[in-house]
């Protein structure tokens, strides 16, 4: 006899006799007969106990979340969900969970306590929706770079010098050493690795000591990152735009059960293709100052900002063309800025804002590719040549325009199922105050 899941049993034809096993999702007792809802990976099922079999002492005896195998024949029935049910004839295995401390009332009411039994609450429907599209998300980014020729490279996890700045910076005890911490970007290794390769990109974690709790930050974020050799700040536009469309239709086709599950409006998902509307900086900022926000020019968006105008747009947009002031110092200035002074200067940089008011999921642009422009713009934001001794190195051995871009795969996965919060696009989130579980 056949061991089938949940969604094989509701193809096969009625009386077929099968094997099924999960956990209690629900249970009804009637006088004739118990109900099981049995879920698995793929699904529910019900089970159906007639009264007179002495298995039915053991389904009496299910709490929610005992796990069982079950042997028993299919059959049609309107009521059931997905429009059949195996009637059960043996049990196979069981074993009888305590009660679940995670009810339908706690589910709604208080997600601090949903975070402190995380490891349970994964089981639950929403979460076992997320995951598989998270699952899809990931899938279809391999998909796009590998059909696009770019290599799959792994970068370190410990560095010893910033890519996005000193302040959000984890320090690490590394044996006596006093200047290791965790990557925020594997940025510098794949513009290292672009000079073998050409196209490079990875998927992995990056960490942020993000100072504040927000409904879009993580202190542990997944990071999926692209580096192309002879290519600008529209290349970067054109892949981004092209992966996030990849990724977004093949989840409209492999996850449509787990968007509606979710309550996912999937109208707007509909409209996700390129080319994005792109904004610049300077349009940015007269939009935002016309809607009334008092932003000035060479202040970096916040998420008020991107917020106000994601509103404006049905679908994702490039917005480019950044201050320098307001970027990193690794981003090339536009060619014309050159001899102006720093503050007046603009970046060949881009962000993806994601629509809704989700706002920035990616960010990237084109590198400084001439050794001596590079050192000048060190010296510029007030760091030390010798701390990017090796990054300036590339620029001397056959340098090569380049660009690239990172997309923050938790914030991909928040906006496609149209979630409250990052924290709930991972099965165990980190933030300010959160390791465990
Ligand atoms: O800081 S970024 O804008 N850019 C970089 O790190 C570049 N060095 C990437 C590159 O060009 N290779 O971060 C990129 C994206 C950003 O748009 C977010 O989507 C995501 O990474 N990100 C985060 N997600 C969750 N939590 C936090 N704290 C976070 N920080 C960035």
């Amino acid at each position: 006899m056949q061991v089938v899941s949940s969604k094989e049993a509701l193809s096969l034809p009625d009386g077929e006799t099968v094997i099924v096993r999960g956990w209690v999702y629900r249970k009804r007792e009637f006088k004739d007969k118990i109900f099981v809802l049995l879920r698995d990976r793929e699904g529910i099922i019900q089970l159906v106990f007639p009264q007179q079999i002495p298995e039915s002492q053991i389904a009496r005896k299910l709490n929610i979340e005992s796990s069982l195998i079950v042997e028993g024949m299919v059959k049609s029935d309107v009521r059931a969900p997905g429009g059949k049910e195996i009637h059960v004839s043996k049990v196979l295995w069981y074993f009888i969970g305590e009660p679940f401390p995670i009810n339908e009332y706690a589910a709604q009411a208080d997600s601090e306590y949903l975070l402190d039994v995380r490891h349970l609450w994964i089981r639950s429907r929403k979460m076992w929706a997320i995951l598989r599209v998270r699952h899809t998300v990931f899938e279809a980014i391999h998909e796009y770079f590998r059909s696009k020729g770019f290599y799959e490279v792994h970068c370190p996890i410990f560095v010893s010098s910033a890519v996005e700045g000193g302040a959000t910076l984890f320090k690490v005890r590394y044996f006596d050493r006093e200047d290791v911490y965790l990557t925020q970007s594997a940025q510098f290794y794949l513009e290292a690795l672009i000079f073998s390769l050409e196209r490079v990109y990875t998927i992995a974690p990056s960490f942020r000591a993000e100072p504040s709790r927000t409904r879009r930050h993580l202190t542990e974020f997944w990071h999926a990152e692209a580096e192309m050799a002879w290519a600008g700040m529209r290349d970067v536009m054109r892949v981004s735009e092209e992966l996030i469309t990849h990724v977004v239709r093949k989840v409209l086709e492999d996850r449509l059960e787990e968007l509606s599950l979710l309550k996912r409006n999937l109208e707007k998902l509909e409209l996700v293709k390129p080319p994005f509307p792109r904004v610049s900086y300077d349009e940015a900022i007269s939009m935002l100052n016309s809607m009334g926000l008092d932003i000035k020019w060479g202040a970096d968006l916040g998420a008020d900002e991107e917020r106000a105008l994601t509103q404006k747009f049905d679908t994702p947009i490039h917005l480019y063309g950044f201050p320098s002031v307001a970027k990193a110092f690794y981003h090339k200035d536009y060619p014309e800025d050159r001899e102006k002074p720093l503050w007046e200067r603009r970046t060949l940089s881009v962000d993806v804002l994601a629509p809704e008011g989700y706002g920035e999921i990616v960010g990237g642009g084109e590198r400084i590719e001439d050794p001596e422009e590079l050192r000048r713009k060190i010296r510029e934001f007030g760091l030390k040549e010798e701390d990017y001794q090796w990054y300036i190195d590339l620029r001397k051995y056959g340098s090569v325009p380049h660009a690239g871009f990172g997309l923050g795969v938790d914030r991909l996965v928040m906006w496609i199922c149209g979630l409250d919060h990052i924290r709930d696009s991972l099965p165990f989130p980190r933030d300010i105050r959160r390791v465990r579980p």
